[in-house]
Order: C-alpha cells, then structure tokens, then sequence
C-alpha cells in the first residue's frame, strides 16, 4: 500500500501537469491564432496605408472617399478580431511576450466606435487637415481681389517669410493671417473631433482621449516625469529666452519688451517653436566666420535627391540599412506643381516589410537638411523591426521613434563631420566659433522644449474637459505665455481658434513624443559616444558637442539590436539596450548645453538682461466686439494721459 501522503502528492502533480498541458495547450492554439491574425492586419494596414497615402498626396475628393470607406472596412475587421480576442484567457498565459502581443490586440482604439460615427470622426479629421494644407493668404498689403498673387502657402512661402523676414510688420501680417486662414474654419470642428475621440476613448475604458493617449507609455507615474525634466531643463530655458529677448530688443525697439514676454512673430518660425533662424544676427562671437548650411548647400548644388542620399549614406556607415529601390520610386521629395498635397513632412510603413516611403516637400536649406535625417530615422526604425509581428512594429514609445534621425543629425550636424562632407571649410574650430555653433543648435533644441511640453498640456485639459470649448483659445495663450514666455503679437479671442495652426493638433498627432525625444536623444548620443570611444566625461579633449558616430559600427550595430526590438519590450528595456539606464534622463542635454549655459548666464549679469518674465499686456476675451471695446477703451484712456 502506498502511503496516503504520497498519493495525495501523486494526485497533485498530476492536477498541476494536466494544467500545465492544458495552458500549454491553449496558448499554442492562441499562438496559431495570432499567426493568422497578424497576416489579417499586415493586408489590413497595408490597403488602410495606400488609401491614406493616396489622399495625403492628392487631396481630392475621391481620394477622401475612398480612405473613408476603406478606413470603416479595416475597422470592421478589427473589432471582430478584437472580440476574438477577448474570449482568450490571455491574462493568464504564461508566455510574456505573448501575453504583451494579446495586450497589444486588446486596445481597439476608434474602431471601437459605431460605424457612423468612426466615419464622421475620420471624415472631420481629414477636413480639417485639407484646411491647413490647402490654406493660402495674400502677401501684405494685398486684398483678397487681387487674385493671382493670394495664393500664399504654409509651405514654402510663409515659412519662409518667418524665418527671413526682419520687417515686424510683414511679420505679423503672415502671423495673423495665417491663423485667421485656418482657425476659425476649424473651431466647430475640433470640437466635434474631441467629442468623438472621447466616445472612443471610453468605448476602450479610457476616461477620455488623454489617459488613452498616456497609456502607451505603460507608466501611471509618467505625467509626473515629464513634468519633474521639463523642471529640471527650465533654468537652461529661462538663460536662452533672456538672452534671445534682449538682442531682439535691441533689433526691434520698443515692441519687445525688457521684461514681458516675447513678442512671437519674431522668433523665425510661425509657432515659435525653433529660433534657430534668427540665430544669425545675435551670434555670441558676430565677428567670427559663420558657416551658413544653406548658403553651402546651395552654393554645392544639393538637390532633394542628394540631401537624401547624403542621409543614407550616414545611416549606412553605422552598418544600419540603405533605403530600397522602391523608396526612391515612390516617395515624394519635392512639392508637386500640380496638385494639393499634405507638405507636413512625413515617413509611411506601409506593413509589407518592403514598401517604406517619405513624403517631403524639401527645400535645399539647412533646416530640411536636418529634417531629411529625421525622417530617415523613422525609415530606417521600420526596417529594423520588419520581421516583428506588426503589432510589434512601433517605437519602443511614440519619443524613440521621433529620437532616432534626430540622434543621427546631431553627429551630422557637428562641426566635425560637416568639415567631412566638405560643408564646412575652416580646417580647426576655434573656441568662439564652436560656442556660435552650440548657440544655434540650442536656438532648436532647447527652445523646443517648452513648445514640446504644452502642446499636450493643452490637449489633456480639453480632452478631460476641464478646458471648456469657450476657453480654448485663451487657455492656450496662457499655456505658451506660462511655459515658453512668449504672447502674439495682437490681442487674441475665442473667435480665433490658434492651436488648429499647428499640424499636430489638427491632424490628430500626439505631441508629448517630440518632448520625450528632444530629452532621450541626448541620452542616446552620450551612449553611443562613449561606446564610440569619442565622448569621455570630464574630459575636455572629448566634449560631447563633437563627437560624431560616422563610421562606427559598434555604436551602430548597440543602435540596430535596439531598433530591431520595435515596441515588443517596454520601453525601459529599450533604453537600457543604448544607455544601461531604464529612465528618462535631463542630465544628457544638459551636459551637451554646459558651455552655453555657463555663457548665456555670464551675458545675461553683464547685459543686466533680465531673467524670466512679467505678465503679458495683450489680452484675450471672449469676442472680437469685446476686444475693440477694450481697445477703443484703452486709446481714449492713452490718449488721455
Ligand atoms: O512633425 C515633425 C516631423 C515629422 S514627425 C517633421 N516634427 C515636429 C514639428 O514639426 O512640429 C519634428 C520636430 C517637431
Ligand atoms: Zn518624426
């Protein structure tokens, strides 16, 4: 007789292998499932991606149509998928990548909407974007009648406009004009958009569109993070912006002010967020040579196709991949004479491991230079992780996916290495000269950042409604006065609607990712450095300002293994595949600024610049009637003084 203890041991090893066999059973079975399915979303992405393409690069309506009917078939078959999907007991398996994979699947996101609605929803989206790309304004001092000459764009005219002009008049009017071109058409229907995509959220068990956007980053602390860098990055902020106000002030007079905010129009780009363009006539050291990228581009004969090839080739040196034949093919590089397209800059996936696309309105100028890079960079993530299942094929997060031509552009953009590429002619740097150059990249960088953070700021408040839609306008201005000290340049109210001047918002495009990789960018590049043996901290030999990875496959090939992870790790295990770090880090843009910092602050004490800012004089109400009262007012009360 066998003892009873062993027998009920006996029965007990059983129970637990049958249920091992029977867990091991189903998710081999759930394994098969998403075989298939994973096959059912590459097609599906694949048609959705061709129709978007297709409308994105001829706005007409058939176009529209046909992704609109397209867009509610993919999203049929992705809610039946997603039910299936919820009849597997996927929580329970224990295989963690394949439970990440089932967790991936149970998000449906606006499919989750019924059919009407998920086409009104993408119906207002894609309106709205025809607005923005189709908008045009006259040049100043031209009206409407005048015809042939009011077909000013976004891109390149008023761009361009932004970055070259010095006239604060023709400033404004592009400023103004812009907004008033695109704003108020948009208003009623942003606020549409931000119903449906509530309704959405909640069919998702979101509360609304905010926590579903922030769950992507699998961190109920995130917020917190964001907020406790942008803290961390405001003092180097507050010494760039004093600096920048006071040479502007000694530009423009009076209409900047010594210690309000500053007057945006002025900043060289139509949201203020890059200041890069004014970098030239407030150089730390004026009297040394300053090497102009656009002026030698051109001078050099770039062409869109060479931009791009001269990106590629970079890419290629760090063993990551060339672009396909078809890359060359299809995509779109330059601005077509002869029909409406969507100029915002751009990088597609089409989900069939081959078809990989940028669509590009490129100008030979430094800044497309640098944005070329950056689209690249998202081309080449699709590459490395191709062989993922597509719901695998993402960022690590939304910011890796934003960081990754950025990290490339700034070994580019190095004096070093566009000495390589012939771009730069001096044969050394000198000291002044390196500090004029970290000044202009800190015009892009570190200015973004405010930009960065409020963007979203402003979303999740409307999204969780505690902006209402009668403070949109206002709420905004007091988000870009609060974070970036920066005010329009005439009083603004709730009949403009200006945040639907910036793509993003329109377009239905998170922000917070540019943020997060203007801050891990800097991460990434002091890792690769180091591992490139070009970065030694605490060495003065190898500042991190001038190291460049050209070349070096060992920092490459760290780049590649992380690339190739796509999102089927959370993105802490992506960062520490680069850095050795799990976290998000202020201190590597920090470093990289050092020099800069400690000059800008030694400037602003012998300028007496003053640091930070008063409250803004410009207003913002309710109604125009209100606001031309309150000016009448305000000159009759002038001119009684
Ligand atoms: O939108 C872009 C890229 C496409 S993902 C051109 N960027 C942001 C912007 O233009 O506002 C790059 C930096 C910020
Ligand atoms: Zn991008």
């Amino acid at each position: 007789m066998l003892p009873k203890i062993f027998i009920i041991g006996l029965i007990h090893l059983l129970t637990v292998l049958a249920k091992d066999a029977s867990i091991e059973e189903e998710e081999y079975e759930a394994r098969n499932f998403l075989a298939v399915l994973n096959k059912q979303t590459e097609k599906d992405n694949n048609r959705l991606t061709k129709a978007n393409w297709a409308y994105a690069s001829n706005l007409t309506e058939n176009n529209l149509k046909n992704q609109l009917a397209i867009a509610a078939e993919v999203a049929k078959n992705e809610k039946e998928a997603w039910q299936r999907v919820g009849q597997y007991n996927w929580k329970s398996f224990s295989d963690p990548s394949l439970r990440r994979h089932f967790q991936k699947y149970s998000v449906l996101g606006t499919s989750a909407l019924p059919e009407e609605k998920f086409k009104q929803l993408n119906k207002i989206i894609s309106d709205m974007e025809a607005i923005y790309s189709k908008a045009k304004i006259c040049p100043r001092g031209k009206k409407e009648t005048d015809g042939e000459e009011c077909k000013l764009g976004l891109e390149p005219e008023l761009t361009n406009i932004l970055a070259k002009s010095r006239d604060s008049e023709e400033l404004k009017h592009v400023w103004v004009e812009w907004r008033n071109a695109v704003g108020p058409k948009c208003r009623s229907l942003y606020e549409q958009y931000v119903n449906l995509s509530n309704e959405a959220a909640r069919l998702n068990n979101f509360s609304d569109t905010s926590q579903y956007w922030l769950d992507d980053y699998e961190d109920p602390d995130f917020k917190n993070q964001i907020q406790s860098l942008w803290e961390q990055l405001n003092p180097l902020y507050l010494q760039i912006h004093a600096y920048v106000r006071f040479k502007l002030r000694e530009k423009y007079g009076d209409i900047v002010t010594e210690k309000g905010p500053i007057p945006m129009h002025l900043l060289g780009n139509m949201w203020g967020q890059s200041w890069h363009n004014i970098g030239d006539f407030m150089l730390p050291y004026p009297d040394v040579v300053d090497n102009d990228l656009t002026e030698e581009l051109r001078k050099q004969n770039y062409t869109a196709t060479k931009i791009f090839r001269t990106a590629e080739e970079f890419f290629k040196s760090i063993n990551l991949s060339e672009m396909p034949d078809t890359f060359w093919q299809r995509s779109i590089l330059e601005k077509p004479a002869d029909r409406e397209i969507v100029c915002h800059a751009s990088a597609w996936d089409f989900y069939d491991q081959k078809d990989f696309r940028i669509k590009q309105c490129t100008e030979v100028t430094g800044e497309h230079f640098i944005t070329a890079h950056h689209e690249m960079g998202h081309i080449e993530y699709f590459i490395q992780y191709k062989d993922q299942p597509v719901k695998f094929r993402e960022g690590a997060n939304d910011g890796f996916h934003e960081a990754i031509g950025d990290l490339i552009a700034l070994s580019v953009e190095s004096t070093k290495h566009l000495r390589k590429l012939g771009l730069v002619h001096n044969e050394k740097d000198d000291p002044k000269q390196v500090l004029n150059h970290l000044f202009k990249l800190g015009l892009s960088k570190i200015t973004f950042l405010p930009f960065g953070y409020l963007m979203d700021l402003w979303r999740w408040d409307v999204f969780s409604g505690k902006t209402k839609p009668d403070d949109y306008n206002c709420k905004w201005w007091e988000l870009r006065e609060k974070y970036q000290g920066v005010e329009p340049p005439v009083d603004r109210s709730e009949e403009d609607f200006d945040p639907a001047g910036k793509y993003h918002i329109i377009a239905d495009v998170p922000y917070l990712r540019y943020f997060i990789s203007f801050v891990i960018q800097f991460q990434f590049h002091r890792s690769l450095c180091e591992k490139a043996g070009q970065y030694e901290p605490n060495n003065l030999e190898k500042p991190l300002h001038e190291c460049d990875i050209y070349q070096n496959q060992v920092a490459g090939n760290t780049l590649k293994q992380m690339l190739a992870m796509g999102s089927s790790k959370p993105w802490p295990q992506a960062m520490e595949v680069i850095t050795g770090q799990r976290r998000m880090d202020a201190s590597g843009i920090l470093e990289y600024f050092k020099p800069l910092q400690t000059w800008l602050e030694q400037e602003n004490k012998k300028n007496n610049a003053h640091v930070g800012w008063e409250p803004s004089k410009k207003v913002c109400v309710r109604t125009r009637q209100e606001l031309n009262e309150a000016q009448k007012n305000n000159t009759t009360a002038f001119s009684q003084t």
